[in-house]
């Protein structure tokens, strides 16, 4: 598993892309955000919800992102981390 790319945005925060699948409604998008935004330097989540595939999830933090922490949240919401956004 990876996070890429990786950006650093004009705030100075990381932003890392990645795609998981299995959700189908806000209701899915909302605890996807909520287990994301648990992890200590998570600043943003954002979810383009694509019913049926994958979904890009973008998230912006003040540290570089720990990819155990990023799957742990997403196994805890349900879903699963399909791999890093191309
Ligand atoms: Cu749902």
């Amino acid at each position: 598993m990876s996070i890429s790319p990786t950006l650093v945005n004009d705030a100075g925060s990381t932003n890392s892309e990645f795609l998981v699948s299995g959700m189908t409604c806000s209701h899915c998008v909302s605890s996807v955000i909520e287990e994301l935004s648990a992890i200590d330097s998570v600043e943003n989540v954002v979810v383009e919800l694509n019913v049926g595939g994958a979904s890009k999830v973008t998230v912006a933090s003040s540290a570089a992102l720990d990819p155990d922490a990023v799957q742990a949240a997403i196994s805890e919401a349900g879903y699963e981390w399909v791999d890093a956004a191309s």
